[in-house]
Protein backbone atom coordinates (compact mmCIF):
# COMPACT_ATOMS: atom_id res chain seq x y z
CA UNK A 1 0.00 0.00 0.00
CA UNK A 2 1.13 3.59 -0.98
CA UNK A 3 2.35 5.75 2.04
CA UNK A 4 0.05 8.93 2.18
CA UNK A 5 -1.05 11.97 4.86
CA UNK A 6 -3.89 12.17 6.59
CA UNK A 7 -5.08 15.18 8.84
CA UNK A 8 -6.11 14.90 12.18
CA UNK A 9 -7.46 17.76 14.21
CA UNK A 10 -8.48 17.07 18.01
CA UNK A 11 -11.52 19.33 18.00
CA UNK A 12 -12.22 21.90 20.97
CA UNK A 13 -14.66 19.07 22.92
CA UNK A 14 -11.43 16.57 22.76
CA UNK A 15 -9.51 18.87 24.58
CA UNK A 16 -11.91 20.23 27.16
CA UNK A 17 -12.79 16.98 28.15
CA UNK A 18 -9.39 16.36 28.00
CA UNK A 19 -9.26 13.19 25.93
CA UNK A 20 -5.79 13.99 23.64
CA UNK A 21 -3.56 11.48 25.36
CA UNK A 22 -6.28 9.08 24.74
CA UNK A 23 -6.76 9.84 21.36
CA UNK A 24 -3.17 9.79 20.38
CA UNK A 25 -3.17 5.98 22.05
CA UNK A 26 -5.79 4.90 19.84
CA UNK A 27 -4.42 6.08 16.68
CA UNK A 28 -0.49 4.88 17.75
CA UNK A 29 -2.39 1.17 16.97
CA UNK A 30 -2.56 2.22 13.44
CA UNK A 31 1.53 2.27 13.22
CA UNK A 32 1.58 5.92 11.37
CA UNK A 33 4.42 8.39 11.65
CA UNK A 34 2.93 11.58 13.31
CA UNK A 35 5.33 14.42 10.81
CA UNK A 36 3.53 17.36 12.34
CA UNK A 37 1.79 18.57 15.10
CA UNK A 38 0.67 22.04 16.82
CA UNK A 39 -2.25 23.77 18.57
CA UNK A 40 -3.96 25.88 16.60
CA UNK A 41 -6.36 29.00 17.29
CA UNK A 42 -8.90 28.62 14.55
CA UNK A 43 -10.21 31.69 12.83
CA UNK A 44 -13.69 31.69 10.83
CA UNK A 45 -12.12 32.29 7.65
CA UNK A 46 -10.13 28.71 8.62
CA UNK A 47 -13.30 26.91 9.68
CA UNK A 48 -14.81 28.41 6.75
CA UNK A 49 -11.83 26.90 3.98
CA UNK A 50 -11.95 23.86 6.16
CA UNK A 51 -15.67 22.97 5.81
CA UNK A 52 -16.24 24.69 2.44
CA UNK A 53 -18.03 21.11 1.29
CA UNK A 54 -20.64 22.27 4.24
CA UNK A 55 -21.43 25.56 3.32
CA UNK A 56 -24.97 25.29 2.28
CA UNK A 57 -25.98 22.93 4.73
CA UNK A 58 -28.25 24.62 7.89
CA UNK A 59 -25.39 23.76 10.46
CA UNK A 60 -22.74 25.15 8.52
CA UNK A 61 -22.57 28.28 11.17
CA UNK A 62 -22.73 25.54 14.25
CA UNK A 63 -19.72 23.62 12.84
CA UNK A 64 -17.92 26.86 12.27
CA UNK A 65 -18.74 27.88 16.01
CA UNK A 66 -17.97 24.66 17.25
CA UNK A 67 -14.45 23.85 15.50
CA UNK A 68 -13.00 27.45 16.60
CA UNK A 69 -14.09 26.45 20.07
CA UNK A 70 -17.20 28.68 21.01
CA UNK A 71 -18.95 26.41 22.38
CA UNK A 72 -16.29 24.81 24.69
CA UNK A 73 -14.62 28.03 25.70
CA UNK A 74 -11.34 26.70 24.47
CA UNK A 75 -10.29 28.55 20.59
CA UNK A 76 -7.87 25.90 19.79
CA UNK A 77 -7.61 22.75 18.55
CA UNK A 78 -4.88 19.95 18.23
CA UNK A 79 -3.73 19.28 14.36
CA UNK A 80 -1.24 16.83 13.40
CA UNK A 81 -0.44 14.90 10.24
CA UNK A 82 -0.12 10.88 9.91
CA UNK A 83 1.54 9.10 7.39
CA UNK A 84 2.03 5.85 6.07
CA UNK A 85 0.66 2.99 4.05
CA UNK A 86 -3.60 3.91 4.04
CA UNK A 87 -3.30 6.49 6.87
CA UNK A 88 -6.95 8.24 5.78
CA UNK A 89 -8.81 4.79 5.97
CA UNK A 90 -6.86 3.65 9.27
CA UNK A 91 -7.67 6.32 10.92
CA UNK A 92 -11.03 6.90 9.87
CA UNK A 93 -11.65 3.20 10.93
CA UNK A 94 -10.37 4.39 14.56
CA UNK A 95 -12.69 7.29 14.56
CA UNK A 96 -15.88 6.05 13.71
CA UNK A 97 -18.82 6.92 11.59
CA UNK A 98 -19.64 11.32 11.29
CA UNK A 99 -22.81 10.88 13.32
CA UNK A 100 -21.40 10.12 17.18
CA UNK A 101 -24.88 7.95 17.55
CA UNK A 102 -24.48 5.78 14.70
CA UNK A 103 -20.46 5.51 15.26
CA UNK A 104 -18.78 1.65 16.58
CA UNK A 105 -19.27 2.32 20.10
CA UNK A 106 -15.54 1.51 20.61
CA UNK A 107 -14.82 3.79 18.40
CA UNK A 108 -13.42 7.11 19.25
CA UNK A 109 -16.53 9.21 18.18
CA UNK A 110 -18.75 6.22 19.45
CA UNK A 111 -16.82 6.37 23.02
CA UNK A 112 -16.72 10.32 23.36
CA UNK A 113 -18.59 11.90 20.97
CA UNK A 114 -22.51 13.57 21.69
CA UNK A 115 -24.97 15.25 19.56
CA UNK A 116 -25.90 18.24 21.29
CA UNK A 117 -29.36 19.93 22.23
CA UNK A 118 -28.64 22.84 19.12
CA UNK A 119 -28.12 19.47 16.49
CA UNK A 120 -24.51 19.61 16.44
CA UNK A 121 -22.12 16.34 16.01
CA UNK A 122 -19.73 16.82 18.60
CA UNK A 123 -17.25 14.24 17.69
CA UNK A 124 -14.11 14.58 19.12
CA UNK A 125 -11.95 14.81 16.00
CA UNK A 126 -11.68 15.19 12.59
CA UNK A 127 -9.88 12.94 9.54
CA UNK A 128 -9.69 13.47 6.50
CA UNK A 129 -11.69 11.48 3.75
CA UNK A 130 -9.15 10.48 1.09
CA UNK A 131 -5.93 11.58 0.07
CA UNK A 132 -6.87 14.49 -2.24
CA UNK A 133 -9.29 15.87 0.79
CA UNK A 134 -6.06 15.63 3.06
CA UNK A 135 -3.98 17.59 0.34
CA UNK A 136 -5.89 20.39 0.35
CA UNK A 137 -6.36 20.08 3.85
CA UNK A 138 -2.81 19.83 4.94
CA UNK A 139 -2.31 22.56 2.78
CA UNK A 140 -4.64 24.99 4.67
CA UNK A 141 -3.37 23.77 8.13
CA UNK A 142 0.48 23.77 7.71
CA UNK A 143 3.07 25.19 6.20
CA UNK A 144 5.67 22.91 4.38
CA UNK A 145 7.90 23.85 7.04
CA UNK A 146 6.13 22.79 9.75
CA UNK A 147 5.89 19.04 8.38
CA UNK A 148 9.22 16.54 8.70
CA UNK A 149 8.56 15.00 5.54
CA UNK A 150 7.97 16.43 1.87
CA UNK A 151 4.44 15.36 1.14
CA UNK A 152 3.82 17.24 -1.54
CA UNK A 153 5.88 19.99 -4.40
CA UNK A 154 6.75 23.39 -3.18
CA UNK A 155 8.37 26.35 -4.94
CA UNK A 156 10.64 28.94 -3.02
CA UNK A 157 8.99 32.07 -2.28
CA UNK A 158 11.08 35.45 -0.95
CA UNK A 159 8.60 37.18 1.92
CA UNK A 160 9.36 40.50 3.32
CA UNK A 161 6.69 41.38 5.78
CA UNK A 162 6.75 41.99 9.14
CA UNK A 163 6.67 39.39 11.86
CA UNK A 164 6.74 38.96 15.38
CA UNK A 165 10.36 37.35 16.77
CA UNK A 166 11.63 36.24 19.99
CA UNK A 167 12.90 39.51 21.91
P1 LIG B 1 -16.57 13.92 8.72
O1 LIG B 1 -16.05 14.81 9.83
O2 LIG B 1 -16.90 12.55 9.22
O3 LIG B 1 -15.65 13.91 7.50
P2 LIG B 1 -18.33 15.75 7.27
O4 LIG B 1 -19.56 15.37 6.51
O5 LIG B 1 -17.14 16.22 6.52
O6 LIG B 1 -17.97 14.52 8.25
O7 LIG B 1 -18.79 16.89 8.30
C1 LIG B 1 -17.86 17.67 9.01
C2 LIG B 1 -18.35 17.88 10.44
O8 LIG B 1 -19.60 18.59 10.46
C3 LIG B 1 -18.64 16.58 11.19
O9 LIG B 1 -17.48 15.99 11.74
C4 LIG B 1 -19.61 17.04 12.25
O10 LIG B 1 -18.95 17.67 13.34
C5 LIG B 1 -20.43 18.08 11.50
N1 LIG B 1 -21.63 17.49 10.88
C6 LIG B 1 -21.69 16.77 9.73
N2 LIG B 1 -22.94 16.40 9.43
C7 LIG B 1 -23.71 16.92 10.41
C8 LIG B 1 -25.16 16.89 10.66
O11 LIG B 1 -25.96 16.31 9.90
N3 LIG B 1 -25.58 17.54 11.77
C9 LIG B 1 -24.74 18.19 12.62
N4 LIG B 1 -23.40 18.25 12.44
C10 LIG B 1 -22.89 17.62 11.35
MG1 LIG C 1 -15.17 15.41 6.13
Amino acid sequence: MESQATLILIKPDGLKKSLTGNILTRLSETKLEIVAAKMVRVSRELAAEHYQHLKDKPFFEDVLRYLMGEFHDRRKVMALVYWGPGACAKCRALAGATNPEEADSVSIRGSYGRITTRGVYENVIHVSAHAEDAEREIKLWFEPDEVIVDLYPTKNVVESREKRAWL
